[in-house]
């Protein structure tokens, strides 16, 4: 059955056809390709075509699909059972290399999501600190629990719907919104609501506006006033966390977060979260302590088997990660030289693996910034992109992943693609 057709008929059974909302495709029109399989940095769908994948499962596919060590991985643990609902010793192995490899951090709770993640990261920061409010930037992505979609970035953004319907205002009075790379509007937020801040959570690059990186001081001055305040620092290091480098970005840019969240990166495509910080605040969940969070399915053994293959891989080859960025930059250059051929305004971000050009003529420092772009340019080039056999993520606000998968000829391959589909929108 085609792509079409599987479309056709996902829609009659579930919303707008999928179960994450991006990738329905509803913000470039056309129909999803609908996947059967991965190898590398390749996918192929039911129709039979093959693409050169930029979104990665939306990151954690850093080694590209279906790398066999990973599978091993996976496939032997579930040879053993697939749940147990009872402790495991491949989650403390898990535990022990996030410690290791990521600064600052004491001890870890696993969870099933990066959602899940945050939410729970949330409730720690204010069941210690005894506050209820929380900071986050306006067009940040921190999952879809009710608190976090409040000015929320990618596919609320994408959709238009940023503030959920069916989140309460009892849920939602407590997220004060700031600006990215505004220390003034955190520092506004502060100042009215004395003593009552638990925490300011903050994608340290954001990565759900498309991609926009933090400016000289604005995570440092975070910590600043955090400390000057007495809330916590959060990183969601859902997308930074092991992509920047091992030790994220607490490493990448040298500053401390007390608490981070990680997501599907640490499961190596499984679906898996943790949250960590340092031992005062995490013993103070349950059962140590009076912070209530719990899940069958963490730590699940297959996906705790899978993430840590993953990682130990990226653990032995350290140069990977100068390897992914070099590669992230070619892209970059190559896109910006080539919208210039065209007479094409862009702005292009780069930060490690991640990347994004947006279709405007001023700098994007900032989630204004990134509105700025021409959605009908992005709409026209991710089709000749599409056409061309280089699949990203069908959203102006999300990022290009590049992946260890990704061999020279395979990022040239998608710069000359690019060069191309510039050269078709401006000919539009
Ligand atoms: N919202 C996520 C991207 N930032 C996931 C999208 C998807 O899986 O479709």
């Amino acid at each position: 059955m085609s792509s079409e057709a599987w479309f056709a008929r996902a829609q009659r059974v579930l919303p707008g056809g999928v179960n994450s909302p991006v990738r329905a495709f509803r913000a470039v029109g056309g129909t999803p390709p609908f996947l059967v399989r991965g190898e590398g940095c390749r996918v192929w769908d039911e129709d039979g075509r093959e693409y050169l994948d930029f979104v990665g499962s939306w990151g954690p596919m850093i080694l590209g699909h279906s790398h066999p060590a990973v599978l091993e991985a996976a496939a032997a643990a579930m040879r053993d059972g697939l749940s147990f609902g009872a402790p495991t010793a491949r989650e403390v192995e898990m535990a022990e290399l996030l410690i290791e490899s990521v600064p600052n951090i004491d001890m870890v709770r696993m969870v099933n999501s990066g959602t899940e993640a945050v939410m729970s990261a949330v409730r720690v920061a204010r069941g210690a600190t005894g506050r209820e409010k929380l900071i986050k930037c306006s067009g940040c992505y921190h999952g879809h629990s009710d608190a976090m979609l409040v000015g929320a970035g990618s596919g609320a953004l994408t959709q238009g719907v940023p503030d959920s319907a069916g989140v309460t205002a009892g849920a939602a009075q407590d997220t004060l919104l700031a600006e990215y790379n505004d220390l003034a509007s955190v520092s506004a937020l502060f100042d009215a609501n004395p003593g009552q801040v638990a925490a300011v959570i903050v994608e340290p690059v954001a990565a759900n506006m498309g991609v926009v990186l933090p400016e000289a001081g604005f995570l440092e001055g975070l910590r600043r006033l955090c400390d000057s305040n007495g809330a916590l620092l959060i990183f969601d290091e859902v997308i930074t966390g092991f992509r920047l480098g091992l030790g994220g970005a607490q490493e990448f840019f040298g500053v401390r977060a007390d608490l981070v969240t990680f997501g599907k990166i640490i499961g190596g495509g499984m679906p898996v979260g943790a949250y960590a910080g340092r031992r005062d605040l995490m013993e103070q969940v349950a059962p140590c302590g009076p912070i209530y969070q719990a899940g069958t399915l963490s730590g699940n053994p297959v996906a705790m088997a899978a993430g840590l293959a993953q990682l130990r891989i990226l653990r032995q080859h350290p140069e990977y990660y100068a390897q992914i960025a070099e590669n992230a930059a070619l892209m970059a250059d190559s896109l910006r030289s080539s919208a210039k051929r065209y007479g094409i305004p862009m702005w292009v971000n780069q930060c490690g693996a991640l990347l994004c050009g947006y279709f405007t003529g001023s700098p994007v420092r900032s989630f204004a910034g990134a509105k700025t772009s021409d959605l009908d340019c992005f709409r026209a080039y991710f089709h000749e992109m599409l056409s061309r056999g280089i699949y990203l993520a069908p959203s102006q606000y999300e990022a290009v992943f590049v992946s260890v998968s990704h061999s020279r000829g395979e990022i040239e391959a998608a710069c000359a693609a690019a060069d191309e589909s510039l050269a078709a929108v401006a000919a539009r």
